[in-house]
């Protein structure tokens, strides 16, 4: 008897028809093998094996560089399951018409099976998921975003537990390419595409998009949230994850080099991404980190602004659309050191200034988890870590204080999911547009927005111990144009403020929409910014929160009467502590 398994896999090879089916099994043997099948291809470079050692450097199709929201579906029978943030097809006509794109595309191919799993080994919050592949770029990417190969074959054994998806390149014709989710049958296909988000389907597909359905139905958490835990003098750790959209900062969060080490405040990383949470036996919400490595963004990491990720990158780490050196060096944008004569930028071209960016404003670069030097002690305990507070956060150049805590479980629901961020380019698109992006979660929950703030709410009472809430934002603009606050390390200070919070200490001013830091509420000693920026960073203008509060109501609106009464009240109550604020 066939297990669930290969009556899958063959099912899928009878759709995709490849000339040969292969089981990985997470060596590294099988991991050398595949880059060397790749070097035999054009799009893929050996790095200085001196200063770069088992670092290889892959370039995409021009085409091919972001996730690719448009072209990304939630599959429900009923439209309004997937609700108004959503793209949604017909289960049935989906599987018609992007089977059809299935149908013989791995025709002189090699289909991978990679099984995998979301989380530490051991954990019994961790899930089994199977990538079916066409790609060796996302087959060496799995094994190292994921635990691949045998220990997830060993856990899985003849269990149809697990989340299938199917992959194919296809033709990478963006008129082609579908990224398609099958909450009912937790089942994802893609096509069409080799990128990240797109192609990994690990990450965001299964640990967002179906783990968020799972989630709900199971009464538990999973998020885009990175997590940290934030050690304080006397080597006390508490834990924090923190929601911001791509390309917001997470990965720099979660493993920066604090700015207040001496003091005693040092971060240690658990993740960079995702977050699925579960509630402990001594109620608090217990954080695993499902994936295995880090998939971040180059473009902006340097030795000045995050030492710990420059180190982590220098061994066994995989660079996508990034700049080659002369030397055989990645380089990027922002890494500090200016580029000698003779780079190649990501398209393959000999580069100068006149060329745009050398490397992809979104190339990454894929390292295991443990290279990083700030990686937590506890980041594959099976338990996880509990979670005293959360934080939102996004691109705001106006409006959004550098800080502030909401009042309390449900206000803070409705600070996550009024939340907006300014677009990047880590998915395809326009940059730099203001957008409502609830929870980070936009692009990534797989089932209607306004029953996942009503899940939320419902969890606020699930929780005995629920972590506290609060809003940052790195980004602030002055005057000038330039970013008021300094960022990266110096983040700590906002996170030393967020732990005497949660201590029932720290200087806190009350506002309409939460508390703010008192003036000394912050720790600044050391740090070059002025008073005039700091007032600035801090301020809460009622004028602004006026056309802020008009821009979240019409997006609440759309979802119409599924709304939760509480976000409803939530939005009253805000602008009820406003009135009277406003000049006429
Ligand atoms: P995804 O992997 O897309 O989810 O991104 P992320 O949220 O992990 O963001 P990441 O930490 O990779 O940062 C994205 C970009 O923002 C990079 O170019 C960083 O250098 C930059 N960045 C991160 N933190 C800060 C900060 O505190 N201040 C400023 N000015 N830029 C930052
Ligand atoms: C993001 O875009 O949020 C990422 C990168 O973390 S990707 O894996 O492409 O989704
Ligand atoms: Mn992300």
């Amino acid at each position: 008897m066939a297990t669930p398994l290969e009556s899958w896999v063959g099912e899928a090879a009878g759709l995709t028809k490849p000339d040969r089916v292969v089981y990985c099994d997470g060596s590294a043997a099988e991991f050398q093998r595949m880059i060397e099948h790749m070097l035999g291809a054009s799009d893929t470079f050996e790095l200085n094996e001196k200063t770069y050692p088992n670092c290889y450097l892959h370039r995409s199709t021009v085409n091919d560089v972001a996730r690719t929201e448009h072209l990304t579906f939630i599959s429900t029978t009923d439209k309004d399951d997937a609700g108004p943030t959503n793209n949604w097809m017909d289960p049935e006509a989906a599987k018609y018409r992007v089977g059809a794109l299935f149908d013989g595309a791995m025709r002189g191919r090699t289909m991978y099976v990679v099984p995998y799993i979301m989380g530490p080994v051991s954990s019994p919050i961790s899930k089994i998921g199977v990538e079916i592949t066409d790609s060796p770029y996302v087959v060496v990417n799995m094994r190292i975003m994921s635990r691949m190969g045998k220990v997830a074959m060993d856990r899985l054994g003849s269990s149809a537990e697990f989340v299938p998806g199917l992959h194919s390149l296809g033709d990478l014709d963006p008129m082609r390419r579908y990224i398609v989710h099958f909450p009912k049958e937790k089942l994802i296909w893609s096509i069409g595409s080799g990128y990240g988000g797109n192609a990994l389907l690990g990450k965001k597909c299964f640990a967002l998009r179906i783990a968020s359905v799972m989630a709900r139905e199971q009464a538990w958490m999973a998020e885009h949230m990175l997590i940290l835990g934030l050690e304080s003098p006397g080597g006390k750790v508490t834990y924090m994850a923190a929601a911001f959209p791509s390309a917001c900062g997470k990965t720099n969060l979660a493993m920066m080099v604090s700015a207040l080490e001496s003091q005693g405040y040092r971060v240690w990383t658990v993740g960079d991404d995702i977050a699925w949470m579960k509630i402990g036996d001594d109620g608090y919400l217990y954080a695993i980190n499902p994936e295995a490595g880090f998939f971040g963004v180059a473009p902006g990491t340097g030795m000045l602004t995050n030492r710990n990720v420059m180190q982590a990158l220098r061994k066994n780490t995989l660079f996508t659309n990034v700049g080659l050196t002369k030397e055989r060096e990645p380089w990027w944008e922002g890494i500090g050191a200016e580029p000698g004569p003779g780079m190649i930028s990501w398209k393959g071209e000999l580069w100068d200034s006149s060329k745009g960016p050398a490397a992809h404003p979104n190339s990454r670069y894929t390292v295991p988890a443990q290279q990083s030097p700030s990686i937590s002690s506890k980041w594959e305990a099976p338990e996880g870590v509990p979670i005293s507070a959360f934080i939102f956060g996004g691109r705001r150049a106006r409006v959004a204080p550098l800080v502030y805590e909401s009042f309390d479980w449900q206000h803070g629901v409705f600070v996550g999911a009024t939340m907006a961020s300014e677009t990047t380019a880590a998915a395809t698109g326009d940059v730099g547009i203001t957008r409502r992006d609830p929870m980070a979660m936009l692009p990534f929950c797989g089932y209607n927005m306004a029953d996942y703030f009503g899940h939320w709410l419902e969890m606020g009472r699930k929780i005995p111990k629920p972590p506290k809430i609060f809003h940052v934002n790195w980004f602030r603009k002055g005057a000038d144009g330039k970013f008021l606050w300094p960022g990266y390390g110096e983040n700590v200070r906002v996170l030393k403020w967020i732990l005497e919070r949660v201590e029932g200490r720290g200087a806190a001013e009350e506002t309409p929409i939460g508390y703010v830091p008192a003036k000394n509420g912050l720790t600044l000693d050391g740090l070059k910014v002025s008073n005039g920026a700091l007032s600035d960073l801090l301020r809460v203008n009622p004028a602004d929160w006026e056309s802020e509060m008009q821009d979240s109501r019409q997006f609440l609106i759309k979802f119409g009467a599924r709304l939760p009464r509480e976000i409803r009240e939530e939005h009253e109550k805000l602008s009820r502590r406003f009135q009277g604020l406003v000049p006429a």
